[in-house]
């Protein structure tokens, strides 16, 4: 297989090389020869999505330096990628939604007039791909054949997001297959131009199904199938066509007695999404014949089964980019068998004989490696050996505890809603909503400390409604009442939970242990969405009394459980008040339903 040489500064040939066999649609081709004339590539490539060209691929990245080969006995088939230091996180502040009018972006998205998007990035591409190759990505969101699924095709001039895309999307001659001759495709146009921070945009123009994406390769910003197509974008398309992209894992639930349950969780980045979708439950449980499987760790599209009037719901994405840091045997064992072989690594620690290293992966750093920048590193150096967003890309084939139903077009019935942020006060362990708006009003409340998977300020208390903030691709307001609506569709709604793995003690100690225990909360919600569990009625929701969780075999007093679960009035009463923050943003488009909402719990405290 031809793979492009390494960039060069040669002047650009009168047309370029292409290889491999171009597509046929006839409306790809015309808007992949309007973005070759635009960013005049030396070379056009596209990807077929076969294992021999990703290892192509990789070969010819480790050539040009993009990838470095780690330790073939240890991790087969892995990869170091080392990013820009100036591009280790999404970009929010540099993300767009580009529509004719402001309000169909709303109050919480960057917006762009259409035009005015377009013609600010035109000369950022124009000639961006000069002595580059421009690869040509066909990819499918969603498991083939499912009627949700959506084909987008993405160009790029970055090696490391077309192999990433590989991996993360069903990518290649399946996609052609899927579209046939539809122009109804999204149309995903990408260049890392010298990776600038002030020549960056990601920006989303949805009524023409189109994204472009300028000065990123990080993963949010740069693999165009994952935030902006498979949430933005979808999330828009969602609201039209009657059905919903979340931010959210889906995870199967075996009981001992072989009954499955589908929960969906949605907590904002680096919360522990991929920890819980891939949990192994206590071995009380596992001796009981309790199992664990994942359908995703991110994303998830649901509709309403017409015939059942139940949600279903799928997993668009094919892989998993996953944060490192913490990550070990003991959190968790089915990520670090995913990304045990055939998976790349993505700014973590490089160790002497090429296995690789991050904070929290073993109790003892290493005596010395090469830190996320190339430095060389000890335990005395004063800085992190892995950047704290440091992530591993791998196929969702590699996870041992894969769902059975994970690529089935038809989807799985979800039976249970979770929300939940990292809150080290205030927000109890679990507790339940009374019914789906009162539920819908606890996802669009939801505050949530902020995390390195975006640029910021890092442990600061912000309102994330549905862990979605940066990734609605419309007005939010309109987002709240399609939640709402939803519902009407429904002949059964998901029960709706919330639930906080992170609340700390005066000392700063966590009081619960999470990980695998968490399977002890589950297993109420599961009972509760199945009408069989006990709770009591509180100011926040439907509690477990004493004696409803199942702690036995667990480490922790009576009054541990008591400081987890417990509301403070006046606490609860300063929440009420920050969340007023995004509601005062929404004004008069706060739908009345909440202020509603507002008004019972503030009854209640
Ligand atoms: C992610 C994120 O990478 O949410 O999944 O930032
Ligand atoms: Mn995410």
């Amino acid at each position: 297989m031809p793979v492009s040489p390494a960039p060069s500064k040669s002047a650009r040939p009168a047309a370029p090389a292409v290889h491999a066999t171009p597509v046929v649609n006839p409306s790809v081709r015309k808007w992949v020869d309007e973005c070759v004339d635009l960013c005049k590539p030396d070379d056009i490539y596209y990807c077929n999505g076969s294992i021999e060209e990703r290892e192509a691929l990789f070969d010819q990245g480790v050539r040009d330096g993009v990838f470095i080969k780690l330790n073939q006995q240890k991790l087969p088939g892995c990869y170091l990628h080392r990013s820009n230091p100036n591009d280790v996180a999404r970009s929010e502040h540099l993300t767009f939604i580009c529509t004719p009018s402001q309000d169909m972006a709303g109050v919480t998205n960057n917006w762009i007039e259409t035009k005015a998007g377009y013609a600010k990035l035109l000369p950022l591409f124009d000639g961006s791909m000069r002595g580059r190759t421009m690869y040509v990505i066909p990819f499918v969101m969603g498991p083939i054949g499912s009627p949700l699924a959506k084909v987008g095709v993405q160009l790029t001039d970055s090696l490391y997001v077309a192999v990433s895309m590989g991996l993360m999307t069903r990518m290649g001659d399946v996609a052609w297959r899927q579209l046939g001759q539809s122009d109804e495709f999204t149309r995903c146009l990408h260049s890392v131009l010298d990776v600038n921070p002030d020549r960056r945009y990601v920006c989303h123009f949805p009524l023409d199904n189109t994204i472009w994406s300028v000065g990123s390769g990080y993963g949010g910003n740069a693999l165009l199938g994952k935030k902006c197509l498979a949430l933005r974008i979808a999330s828009f398309l969602g609201q039209q066509q009657g059905w919903m992209a979340e931010h959210m894992l889906l995870m199967g639930a075996t009981a001992p007695g072989g009954e499955k349950t589908y929960v969906a969780a949605a907590f904002p980045s680096a919360c522990g999404k991929t920890n819980f979708a891939m949990l192994i439950p206590p071995k009380k449980y596992r001796d009981q014949g309790w199992k664990i499987t994942t359908v995703g760790d991110d994303i998830v599209w649901m509709w309403v089964d017409e015939k059942s009037g139940r949600v279903r719901a799928i997993n668009p994405e094919a892989g998993y980019f996953g944060v490192v840091p913490g990550t070990n045997e003991r959190t968790n064992p089915n990520a670090m068998a995913a990304m045990g072989h055939d998976a790349i690594y993505t700014n973590v620690a490089l160790l002497p004989d090429g296995d690789v290293w991050w904070e929290g992966k073993t109790k003892a750093p290493p005596a010395e490696c090469v830190d996320w920048t190339g430095q060389k590193w000890t335990p005395d150096s004063g800085r992190k050996a892995a950047h704290p967003n440091s992530r591993f890309t791998a196929p969702a084939r590699n996870n041992p505890a894969i769902d059975p139903a994970w690529d089935d077009p038809n989807g799985v019935e979800v039976a249970a809603i979770v929300f939940g942020g990292r809150r080290s006060r205030t927000v109890p362990l679990v507790y339940q909503a009374f019914n789906w708006l009162h539920g819908v009003y606890l996802g669009a409340t939801m505050g949530s400390e902020t995390t390195a998977a975006a640029t910021g300020a890092v442990g600061v208390v912000r309102r994330d409604p549905m862990a979605m903030l940066p990734f609605i691709g419309y007005n939010i307001r309109d987002y709240f009442v399609h939640w709402m609506r939803m519902r009407r569709r429904m002949t059964d709604c998901p029960r709706i939970f919330h639930v906080n793995w992170f609340r700390q003690d005066a000392d700063g100690n966590y009081l619960w242990p999470g990980f695998g225990e968490n399977m002890r909360v589950l297993k109420w919600i599961i009972d509760r969405s199945h009408g069989r569990a006990y709770a009591k009625e509180t100011m926040l929701g439907w509690m477990p009394k004493a004696g409803d969780l199942d702690l036995e075999g667990l480490d922790i007093s009576p009054a541990q459980i008591d400081a987890l679960q417990s509301v403070d009035a006046n606490e609860f009463k300063a929440e009420i008040l920050s969340q007023e923050e995004l509601f005062l943003k929404l004004a008069g488009d706060l739908p009345k339903e909440f202020v509603f909402q507002r008004e019972l719990l503030i009854a209640r405290l």
